[in-house]
């Protein structure tokens, strides 16, 4: 007879129990579990995980985590799958750029792999995951943690308690599926990439950790939000390039102070970044911070008092070979084509965008408008579904609101009147404006096409109104948007959030849709009509690089979104971007 442990019997009664996730989807990871990790040296959880796709969730049904590491051979029960053998993949990855049996894959996939950290009594240890889609489950050492959603925000978990001294074995369950409540849901126009696709690292703290640091530029001065977990009773800060210090006492873990300060304002032509420094209780962060005012009045749009016109482009990301895996020279690549095209401004449509996208931005002087993926039909009656919203709005938010580059936090895209929607997207602006009051709030709105009219009950609870419009692409008649352009009235500044025509350079058409010269010649007649509209206060057409996405089969397309103005290599420019960059040179001149 085998020795068996009580897995065995589990495996046997998971056969028949269809509840089996429900204990492990608390979504208890989530904004208010994050810590501050900026200035901190965090040891790097990256390189080979063993890994293993899981379409049946058998991992969760017969607890692969509760496995004992040992070797194979050694088992005495026949496990559907290892976790301490067998295949690897590098961490972070998407996993459809890494096998061509995954391409199409959504599910459940588990990463494994071993860490020893001898944590020092009094100190505390903190995983953070820079993103996983969509869901991903924690496990150590047998252990389940906690779970978060959200497919392109950080997340936490505290690791102090369940760290052994010896080998410990962690264990990420990653979900991709698209589902019905999820944001975005079940239909995008980008590819459903699935994995560990950023940075996974571990961070020791003392007993005090610094969760959150927040500072903006008012009327008043520099206000200064702090939250931290612990024994301390205050907190120092730092603004050497100011000549600042400051000590902030603590009620509740919150400190919130307002400096009197002046200091140089950070803006496209002078990004000037002061460095921050927090202490409190023996933990300590360090930020680069840049100050400036932005606001909009009547139809203007305001960067430290002077008006001004938004030359974006819209980006996604997107790699033809690495999918939604990107680096430092991929984002400086992109926003050094953005800065070719004459940009000051980028969409980082139409989710989360890796953070080191807004402090390249903040370096470099770019303007960003970052968003969450409440994209087209989202479950809007459905409350888990807006719970998960709110809380990607909080978690981007909090990761990203000391970054001046960011001016607009866009709450969706696309999405139809309802009223449901429209409760639910309001409730999003609202929270973008209580987590954040220095920026402006956005969203692609709608305009009625048999009206021919700008017309969206949401442009009242937001700051800029979004809009895309495909008017000589999807909508035949460039002609109807001079009819929108002269019908609408907005009390509010609009952006031109989209608007772009497909043209494939290599199997493309000499001329008419699809064709390099069509695409050109509809950038020329959108700006015609565009430049005349007073309210138009910026514009981010779609796109700048073509990307991958499933429901594109056209025999141009081949799985690719061609509206980019450089093909999917990220080398060859279509014809379309010089007119593009013709254009933003004038703007430059004349804002
Ligand atoms: C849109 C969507 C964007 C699509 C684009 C298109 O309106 O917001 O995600 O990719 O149109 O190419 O149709």
């Amino acid at each position: 007879m085998l020795e068996r442990s009580d897995l065995a019997g589990n495996a046997l009664s998971a056969l028949h129990d269809e509840d089996y996730d429900r204990p492990y989807n608390l979504q208890n990871l989530n904004a208010e579990t994050l810590i501050f990790t900026s200035g901190r040296n965090g040891r790097s959880l990256d390189g080979d995980w063993n890994f293993c796709v899981d379409l049946l969730d058998t991992g969760l049904r017969q607890k692969w985590f509760a496995l004992a590491p040992v070797a194979s051979s050694e088992r005495t029960e026949p496990w559907d799958y290892d976790p301490f053998d067998g295949d690897t993949v590098p961490v972070p990855s998407c996993w459809q750029m890494l096998n061509e049996r995954w391409y199409f894959f959504e599910g459940s996939a588990w990463y494994t792999r071993s860490f020893s950290h001898d944590l020092p009594p009094e100190k505390r240890l903190f995983l953070r995951v820079g993103a996983a889609q969509y869901d991903c489950k924690v496990f150590l050492n047998g252990q389940f943690l906690g779970n978060h959603y959200g497919g392109s925000t950080p997340f936490c978990v505290e690791l102090t308690e369940a760290v052994g001294s010896g080998e410990n074995w962690l264990m990420l369950c990653v979900n991709n599926r698209r589902t019905r409540d999820r944001l975005p849901m079940r239909n995008t126009d980008w590819f459903n990439y699935g994995g560990v696709y950023r940075e996974v690292e571990l961070f020791e703290t003392p007993q005090t950790v610094i969760r959150d640091l927040f500072l903006y530029l008012h009327d008043d001065g520099i206000h200064v939000e702090a939250t931290i977990d612990g024994p301390a009773t205050e907190a120092h800060l730092a603004i050497p390039g100011l000549g600042l210090t400051a000590t902030l006492d603590l009620s509740k873990g919150r400190a919130r102070t307002v400096l009197q300060a002046h200091p140089d304002l950070w803006s496209p032509e002078s990004p000037v970044l002061y460095d921050v420094t927090l202490s409190a209780g023996g933990d300590s962060v360090s930020d680069k911070v840049g100050f400036r005012r932005i606001e909009r009045r009547g139809t203007s749009i305001l960067l430290n008092g002077q008006p001004i016109f938004l030359r974006g482009i819209s980006v996604h990301e997107d790699d033809e070979l690495q999918g939604k895996l990107t680096s430092e020279e991929d984002i400086r690549r992109r926003f050094a084509h953005a800065r070719e095209l004459g940009c000051n401004f980028l969409r980082l449509a139409h989710y989360p965008h890796h953070e080191m996208a807004a402090r390249i931005a903040d370096e470099m002087g770019l303007m960003l408008w970052e968003e969450i993926p409440v994209y087209w039909a989202i479950d809007f009656a459905n409350p888990a579904t807006r719970h998960d919203a709110e809380n990607q709005l909080s978690e981007l938010i909090r990761r990203d609101r000391n970054r001046a580059s960011v001016i607009i936090w866009s709450v969706g895209n696309e999405n139809p009147d309802t009223d449901e929607r429209l409760d639910f997207m309001k409730g999003l602006a609202d929270r973008a404006r209580a987590e954040d009051p220095s920026r402006l709030t956005s969203a692609a709105c709608l305009i009625n096409h048999h009206d021919l009219v700008i017309e969206d009950r949401l442009a009242a609870y937001i700051d800029v109104i979004g809009i895309n419009e495909y008017y000589g692409w999807y909508e035949e008649n460039f002609s109807d948007l001079e009819a929108v352009g002269a019908n609408s009235h907005p009390d509010r500044p609009v952006v031109i959030s989209e608007t772009g025509a497909d043209a494939d350079h290599i199997a493309g058409p000499d001329t008419g849709l699809f064709s390099l010269a069509y695409q050109a010649d509809y950038y020329r007649r959108q700006i015609e009509i565009l430049r005349k509209l007073d309210y138009v206060k910026g514009m981010t057409p779609w796109i700048l690089y073509d990307f991958r996405v499933e429901r594109r089969q056209g025999i141009y397309q081949r799985g690719f979104n061609r509206k980019g103005l450089i093909a999917a290599d990220k080398k060859t420019r279509k014809p379309a971007f010089d007119i593009l960059a013709a254009y933003y040179a004038e703007r430059a001149e004349k804002p």
